[in-house]
Formats: structure tokens, sequence, C-alpha cells
């Protein structure tokens, strides 16, 4: 491991100097699940722990990728340095999202201090479990004080983004049912702060209302009472009180010791992700021939699964 630390430091010393194209370089090892990771990682760690992450989530065209640029602007004017990662779920509901998203953020283009990508999450085993959580990791050790991770509300998707999150935002606009959508898949539950965008258009104080109801007494254990805020992110209108919210929400974490919680959480998941897939390309693989000799055993009535199993996870033949 030592002898790869030393090939991949030049890298590492450019992209904690924030030179972008490293950073990119860095970002693109995790997409490839590059075995270089493992040096990254070891060589990255000292520097973890530092960045806010901020999750983004909501329902195909609810205004996620507009609030995030009115979002990386306010937090720009207060000179913070800031990564956005745009999770492609490749699912039919993203069709041409990547697109959209380069046109929407264009205008932090130009910016040194704002690093934007888009992140299929196709090929990866465990999808966003396992491979945002390392490029979040990169992010926070090369120095960005906040790290926006988008997602589409579909699936299992915004279920991963509250564990990765330390503030998860949840979006949601009148006129598409989102709220009702929104209480059936448990967003509620995964939501620090409540987000009603688009709130020039007819409906949106109902929404409001709804979810005011359906928030109901979610709060009164752990302390926190998601805080509903209207935007209309298209005109950078609200983003200030989005940004307060933030603030308050880190604050709550830290005084209540839930930050801490939430990260250990987050690393524990981290863990698991990455050991279930070793085992996965370990043991899946048909053609170990510890396997081939256990399953002939087991086809014969020798050997009954569960020790065979346990045989295959200690790596030793005992029939
Ligand atoms: N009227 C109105 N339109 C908005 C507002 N915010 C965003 N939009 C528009 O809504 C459309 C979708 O916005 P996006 O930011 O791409 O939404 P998204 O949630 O990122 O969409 P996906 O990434 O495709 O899921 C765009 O045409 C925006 O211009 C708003 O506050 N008011
Ligand atoms: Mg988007």
């Amino acid at each position: 491991v030592s002898r790869r630390v030393e090939e991949i430091e030049p890298l590492l010393t450019r992209a904690r100097a924030g030179e972008l194209p490293a950073i990119a370089r860095l970002i693109t090892f995790v997409e490839g699940e590059s075995p270089a990771l493992r040096a990254i990682a070891v060589a990255l760690a000292p520097f973890t722990g530092r960045a806010m992450v901020v999750g983004l989530t909501g329902a195909p065209g609810v205004g996620k990728s507009t609030s995030t640029s009115a979002l990386v602007g306010a937090l720009r004017a207060r000179e913070q340095r800031v990564a956005v990662l745009a999770i492609d779920p490749s699912s039919p509901f993203s069709g041409g999202a990547l697109l959209g998203d380069r046109i929407r953020m264009g205008e932090h283009a130009t910016d040194p201090g704002v690093f934007i990508r888009s992140m299929a999450t196709r090929g990866h085993l465990g999808g966003l479990s396992a491979a945002i959580p390392q490029a979040v990791r990169i992010l926070d050790a090369v120095g960005y004080d906040v790290i926006v991770v988008e997602t589409v509300g579909v699936g299992q998707a915004e279920i991963d983004i509250a564990q990765l999150a330390d503030t998860t935002l949840v979006l949601l606009a009148p006129g598409l049912g989102d709220s009702i959508q929104a209480a059936k898949a448990g967003i509620l539950e995964i939501a620090d702060i409540l987000i009603v965008n688009k709130a020039d258009l007819p409906g949106a104080d109902r929404v409001v209302r709804d979810l005011r109801q359906m928030r109901g007494h979610a709060g009164t254990v752990t302390g926190w009472q998601p805080p509903i805020v209207k935007t209309v992110a298209a005109q950078h209108d609200g983003v200030e009180e989005v940004l307060r919210a933030i603030d308050d929400h880190r604050l709550w974490l830290v005084d209540s010791g839930a930050m801490v919680t939430r990260r250990r959480g987050r690393a524990a998941a981290e863990i698991a992700a990455l050991a279930l897939a070793a085992m996965r390309s370990r043991f899946g693989s048909t053609d170990s021939e510890l396997l081939a000799t256990l399953s002939n055993a087991v086809a014969h009535g020798d050997l009954d699964p569960y020790s065979a199993a346990d045989q295959l996870l200690h790596d030793d033949l005992a029939l």
C-alpha cells in the first residue's frame, strides 16, 4: 500500500490545492472502482470530517437543480467552497437530467471555488450506498466546506441520502400531488428541512398546510421539528431562509449530539457496504475451486449447506 500512496501523492497534493482536474480525476477513480481507491482512502482519512454534507431530494422536476444552483450562489457569497454531486440513478425518470444540470448550474462553471459533478450509479453493487460516500469523503478531504448531494426521490435513493447527509432537504412543489406522494414514500421521515419550491405557482400554500398537518408532532422526541420553507428557486427567492434553516439544523446537530450519532451511522453503513461488496466478489463467483468442491459435497448429501457456507467464509475445507 505504501508504494501506491507515493504514486498517488502528487495527484492528492494537486487536489488538496484545489485544482479541479485533479479532483475530477479522483472522482473518476470512484466511478471506475479503481484499485487506487484504497491508497487514496488511507492518505485522505486524516483530512475528513470537516465538510457539511447537505442532501437534496425530491420528485423529478420539482426544482432540485435550480435550488442547488441558487444555494451554491448563496454559499459562495459567504466565501465557502462548495462541491455538488448530482446523482443520476440511470433510471428512465432522469432522461436528459445531466444536460439540464449543466445548463442550470452553468452560472458557476467558471468559479474555481465550485466543483460540480454528475455521477451515474449504474454498475455499482449497492448503488448510492457504496460509491457516493467515497466521493463525498474525497471532496471533504480536499477541503470543500459544503458538499451538496442532489438525488431524485425515486425508489431507494432518498433513504440513502438521509443516511449520507448531515442535513437532508426535501423539496416539494404545488401541482404534482407531491405532499401526498411524499407521505407515501416516507419522505417526511427523512426531511430535516421541508422546502415548498415553485411558490410562485398556485397551490403552494395548500402544500404548506398539508405538510404542516402531516408533520404533526414530529420532532417532539428528537427536539428538531423540520421547518417548512417556501422558495422560488428560479428567482433565488427564499434561499437565504433555506441557508438559515441549514445553519439552525447544524447548531442543533452539534448541541444535541446527533451529529456524532449520524456520522457514526454513516461510517457503519459505509463499512458494511464495502465489506458486503468484497464478500460478494470473493464468494459470489461460481468458478472458485473451494466453492466447486463444497457444492459437489452438498449436492451429494455429504455436507449440509450451512456448514458449507461456514467453510466458504473461513476459506478452509474441513469435510
Ligand atoms: N415556476 C417555477 N419554476 C421553477 C422554479 N424552480 C425551478 N423551476 C423550473 O422547473 C423545471 C425543473 O427544474 P429542475 O431544477 O431541473 O428540477 P429537478 O428537480 O432538478 O429535475 P430532475 O433533475 O430532472 O429531477 C425547470 O424548468 C425550472 O426552470 C420555481 O421556483 N418556480
Ligand atoms: Mg436535476
